[in-house]
């Protein structure tokens, strides 16, 4: 038998993605390929191929909360992340639950539309998320559009990346990291950690890509249970996700799938 002294566990919660390009399926490849052992609380079933989302199926409440108490009664992971939570009740139950079970390192991805454009959260929701789940958070990383829509400010470019994470700063993160994958010209990553900005800049790579914020956002969770700090986790999840996309594979007629 292996020894699990050293095993560090990290937990997602998130949607499904039947592709398995986004959603809880790359969260637990990520979580493999980065030595940590991956548990998942879905919420959300789509369905979903490399071409789009064509309909989405949330969770019965009462099971989602089940599901949450069953697991964390047994197993406590190091860190943990949230991805795609349809409505704001799935957001209060996550919420309640990570100070029930003293969850630390806490990441969340504020996911709220598809790489195709598609709707993918109830109205209301981002203001759920900053208000119950950005103050319990180690670090958001939400990406340009993202986080336009979470401040209302319109990212152009790099200075509006950087005064849109001042204001979310302010509801509560101990940081922010923006993806600019899909900033203009150049891509940049941004980390502000209410002293210093710090950012990464790649060569922009041409070509739709899916899951690329699922798996960003799971290298930094499973960075953080294995004991590196934000800024170590910000540089792991940028190198990472930079040649995941490099070598991304067409595995349908669609996008393509990150080679993680
Ligand atoms: O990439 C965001 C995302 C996250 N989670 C699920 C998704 C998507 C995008 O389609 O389907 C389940």
């Amino acid at each position: 038998m292996t020894s699990n002294e050293n095993l560090k566990i990290a937990l997602t919660i998130a949607g499904s993605d039947p592709s398995g390009g986004a959603g809880f399926q790359a969260d637990l490849k990520t979580f493999k390929s980065m030595g940590v052992y991956g548990v998942c609380l879905p919420t959300v079933l789509t369905a979903q191929n490399t071409e789009g989302v064509y309909d989405v199926k949330e969770l019965e409440a009462g099971f989602f909360l089940k599901q949450i108490d069953v697991l964390l009664q047994d197993i406590l992971p190091n860190a943990v992340k949230t991805g795609m939570i349809y409505s704001t009740d799935f957001i209060k139950i996550i919420a309640d639950s990570i100070v029930k079970h003293s969850l630390e390192n806490l990441v969340i991805d504020p996911v709220t539309v598809s790489s195709t454009g598609v709707l993918l959260v109830e109205e209301g929701l981002p203001d759920a998320l900053r208000q119950n789940l950005f103050p319990l958070s180690k670090v958001i990383t939400p990406n340009i559009d993202e986080a336009s829509s979470l401040t209302g400010i319109d990212i152009q470019g790099e200075k509006e990346a950087e005064a849109a994470a001042v204001e979310l700063k302010k509801f509560g993160p101990d940081a922010v990291i923006i993806t600019g994958g899909h900033m203009e010209g150049k891509a940049v990553d941004l980390l502000f950690d209410g002293n210093a900005m710090f950012s990464l800049e790649n060569e922009r790579l041409e070509g739709e890509f899916h899951g690329t914020g699922c798996v960003f956002s799971s290298v930094v969770t499973a960075s953080l249970a294995s004991g590196y700090n934000v800024k170590e986790a910000f540089i792991k999840a940028n190198d990472f996700t930079y040649n995941a996309m490099v070598n991304a594979m067409s595995v349908g007629r669609g996008m393509k799938i990150l080679n993680i």
